[in-house]
C-alpha cells in the first residue's frame, strides 16, 4: 500500500516522467473553475468537490500481490497479479460474465450497402443472436467503413444510448425493437429520433481519417433500469444458486462488456475490418464499460474512456463528485450485489480504478475529463492514470508522459494518454480527434 497526499501528488516510486513538452511545462495544471465550484455548492445534490476536503486514503499498489509479495517482472504480473486484480474486479465490483463465445451464438449480416453516407462509406448491419434461438437476446451491429481502404480497416467500437438509429440520420438503419430510454416515445425507437445523438458520431470526420465506426445499443444486451435483471442476456446465461443471482452475478456493466466482445467475435469474421487494431471506447457509463470491456477482453488493441467517472476512470477513494454510496443508490443494476457494502466505506475496497487501468497494460489506453465535468472528478481519473503508470513502466512502455495534471486542452500521450477539455460532459468531435492522434500514434497512420 502507498500513501497519497490529498492534493494528489502521487505514487513516490517510479517518479521517472518526461515532461510534455516545452509549452506545457511553463503552462499551469488544470484547476476546477472557482465559480463552478461555487455554483456546484448551492445545488443538490450534496457532493464533495472541494480538493482541501478529499479524504486522505491509500491505494492498494497495482505492483504488490494480495500476500504481499513485491511485483518486479513482467511475468510475475501477467501470470499472477494481472488475474487476482481481475478477480477482485469480477467478484468485488462488476460481476462475473459468462466465459468466451457462446455456443449457437450466430451472425447475420442483414444489410451491405457499399454506397451509404453519399458513397463515402459501406454501411453494415449485423444481427448478432447471443444463443442462436430464435427468441433469444440479439444486438443489432451498425458498422461504417470508408470506401477506398487499402486492406482491412481499423476500428472504434462503442455502445449507444438511444439505439444504432441515433448515431445518424440515415433512414436505412434498423430501428431496435429494444426498451429505450425515451419516456416520451413510449420507451420505443422512433423515426423522429434518427440522428438525435449524432453529435457523438462525427461519421465524416472519422471515416476520413481511414477509421471505422461499429457500435450497439447498450439496450439490446441489457435494458439500462433496474428490474432484477429479468430482461436482457442475463436470463438466458445466468446460473442461480439455490434459485437466486449470487452476489457476484454480473451486472449491466459487465453485460454491456461481454456484449462488445461478442461485437469483437464478428469482427474476427469480417474481412474489411482489421480485428488486430480495434480500439474500444465509451462515454460515461458506456466508458466505465469500455473500461472493462478492455480489462475482460485482451484482444482489443486500445481502451478509451470518455467521462466515465466514478466506476470508471475515477478513483473511488477519492469520493469526489458521484461517490460509491451515490452510484450504488441511483443504479443499483449497473454493478454486482457485492459492491453494495462498500458505499461510505470505499477504503475498504480490495481494489480502485487505477487498477481497472493497469489492466490493460501494456495495450495503449486513453483517459478523457472534461472541465465543467465534476461530477466525474477529472483530477480522480488523471490520477487513476498516474496510478496505472507503474505497470506500464515494469512492462517496458513509456507509460503518461507526467505525473502532473496538464492544462486545460493539453493532451499528454505515452502509452497512457490522458487529457481534460473545455467543455460539460459530452463525447465531442475534439475528443474523437484525440483518440484518432492517439489511434494513429499507436496503430501506424501509415498503414492504411
Ligand atoms: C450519470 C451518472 C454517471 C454517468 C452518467 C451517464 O447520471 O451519475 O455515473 O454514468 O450518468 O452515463 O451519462
Amino acid at each position: 500500500m502507498l500513501s497519497l497526499g490529498t492534493l494528489g501528488i502521487v505514487f513516490v516510486l517510479f517518479a521517472a516522467v518526461t515532461a510534455c513538452s516545452a509549452e506545457d511545462a511553463g503552462a499551469q495544471g488544470w484547476t476546477a473553475s472557482a465559480a463552478l465550484l461555487k455554483e456546484l455548492s448551492q445545488r443538490p445534490p450534496d457532493a464533495l468537490y472541494e480538493e482541501e476536503r478529499v479524504p486522505s486514503y491509500v491505494l492498494p499498489d497495482p505492483l504488490v500481490l494480495v500476500d504481499g509479495t513485491r511485483v518486479t517482472d513482467a511475468q510475475t504480473w501477467r501470470d499472477k497479479r494481472r488475474p487476482e486484480i481481475l478477480e477482485l474486479f469480477r467478484t468485488h465490483m462488476y460481476g462475473r460474465a459468462p466465459v468466451g463465445r457462446p455456443a449457437g451464438m450466430a451472425f447475420d449480416v442483414f444489410d451491405t450497402e457499399r454506397n451509404a453516407l453519399a458513397g463515402k462509406a459501406t454501411r453494415k448491419q449485423v444481427r448478432v443472436n447471443f444463443t442462436g434461438k430464435p427468441d433469444g437476446p440479439a444486438m443489432d451491429l451498425l458498422v461504417y467503413l470508408p470506401n477506398g481502404a487499402k486492406g482491412p480497416v481499423p476500428t472504434f467500437v462503442l455502445l449507444n444510448f438511444g439505439g444504432n438509429h441515433t448515431v445518424c440520420a440515415d433512414p436505412a438503419i434498423r430501428l431496435t425493437a429494444s426498451w429505450t430510454r425515451d419516456d416520451k416515445s413510449g420507451n420505443r425507437a422512433t423515426d423522429a429520433q434518427r440522428g438525435s445523438a449524432s453529435s457523438r458520431f462525427p461519421l465524416a470526420a472519422i471515416l476520413a481519417r481511414g477509421y471505422a465506426v461499429a457500435t450497439a445499443y447498450s439496450g439490446d444486451i441489457d435494458p439500462d433500469f433496474d428490474d432484477g435483471f429479468k430482461n436482457g442476456v442475463q436470463p438466458a446465461f445466468d446460473k442461480l444458486v439455490e434459485g437466486k443471482r449470487p452476489p457476484d452475478a454480473w451486472g449491466s456493466i459487465a453485460a454491456w462488456a461481454w456484449g462488445l466482445s461478442r461485437a469483437m467475435d464478428y469482427f474476427e469474421t469480417d474481412s474489411d475490418l482489421d480485428a488486430k487494431h480495434v480500439a474500444v471506447l465509451g462515454h460515461s457509463r458506456l466508458g466505465k464499460t469500455s473500461l472493462w470491456a478492455g480489462a475482460e477482453e485482451e484482444r482489443f488493441a486500445m481502451v478509451i474512456s470518455n467521462d466515465s467517472g466514478c466506476g470508471g476512470a475515477a478513483l473511488s477513494r477519492r469520493a469526489y463528485g458521484e461517490t460509491v454510496a451515490r452510484i450504488n443508490k441511483s443504479f443499483p443494476h449497473w454493478f454486482c450485489g457485492n459492491f453494495k457494502q462498500y458505499g461510505g466505506s470505499e477504503g475498504e475496497l480490495p481494489l480502485d480504478q487505477h487498477l481497472l487501468l493497469a489492466l490493460a497494460a501494456p495495450r495503449p489506453v486513453y483517459v478523457a475529463s472534461a472541465d465543467q465535468d465534476l461530477w466525474a472528478d477529472p483530477r480522480g481519473e488523471f490520477l487513476s492514470c498516474v496510478g496505472a503508470d507503474p505497470v506500464y513502466k515494469l512492462l517496458g512502455t513509456p507509460g503518461l508522459p507526467t505525473d502532473q495534471m496538464p492544462p486545460l486542452d493539453h493532451p499528454v500521450m505515452g502509452t497512457v494518454g490522458y487529457h481534460v477539455r473545455t467543455g460539460g460532459h459530452a463525447l465531442s468531435e475534439y475528443d474523437w480527434e484525440r483518440y484518432m492522434d492517439f489511434a494513429d500514434r499507436h496503430f501506424g497512420s501509415t498503414a492504411r
